[in-house]
């Protein structure tokens, strides 16, 4: 059995009738994602982030560190039942509001893709919303496709070599 290692993103910009705000939100989910043979790390603080795309409202972000055998399509199965617990609705408008998104960032074994799943999440180096939680956690990981580290990507992100969006006002 082979230990993997993960960088999972998260993020919510709806409240939750039990849980309440966003920020709330993330943390009961990780607690979930700790119920589900995963092992929870390290975890980010949360930001405030302007949204990308049609939605407009603030989102709550942060970055957790998992441990676990699952392999990823077995981890994003889990990662998708708990958005399901947390009420998130699959249906309709891409980038739609919601209560929470987990997608995986980057994991041990390097690069995975199939017709479900990419990582590293092919959107991550232009999200400052994702880069600076991770590198807050997992600074000295590397990116397979660029070579460069999460803090690299970060400062680079900042220094607006790569495109991305402002903060929020
Ligand atoms: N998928 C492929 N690769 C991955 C991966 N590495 N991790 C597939 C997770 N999922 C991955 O995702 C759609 C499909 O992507 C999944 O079924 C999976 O098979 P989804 O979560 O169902 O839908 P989505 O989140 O609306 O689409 P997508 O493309 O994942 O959107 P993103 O990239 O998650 O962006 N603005 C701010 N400030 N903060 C945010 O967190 N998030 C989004 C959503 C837009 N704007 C935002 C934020
Ligand atoms: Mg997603």
């Amino acid at each position: 059995m082979t230990l993997h290692r993960y960088i999972v993103a998260l993020g919510s910009n709806q409240r939750h009738p039990r849980h309440g705000n966003p920020s709330a939100i993330l943390w009961a989910a990780l607690h979930e994602v700790g119920r589900r043979k995963c092992r929870i790390d390290a975890v980010s603080p949360t930001i405030r982030s302007r949204p990308i795309g049609p939605s407009q409202r603030v989102y709550c972000n942060g970055a957790a560190l998992v441990s676990t055998d699952l392999e990823p399509r077995a981890l994003l199965d889990e990662l998708q039942a708990v958005e399901t617990l947390f009420g998130r609705r699959r249906q309709g408008q891409r980038w739609r509001s919601r209560t929470l998104d987990l997608d995986i960032v980057m994991w041990s074994g390097g690069c995975w893709a199939d017709e479900n799943l990419m990582i590293p999440h092919p959107e991550f180096r232009k999200r400052d919303f994702v880069l600076g939680p991770a590198a807050r956690i997992a600074s000295d990981w590397r990116d397979p496709i660029t070579g460069l580290t999460v803090q690299q990507l970060h400062r680079r992100l900042a220094k607006g070599l790569t495109r991305s969006s402002p903060p929020p006002r």
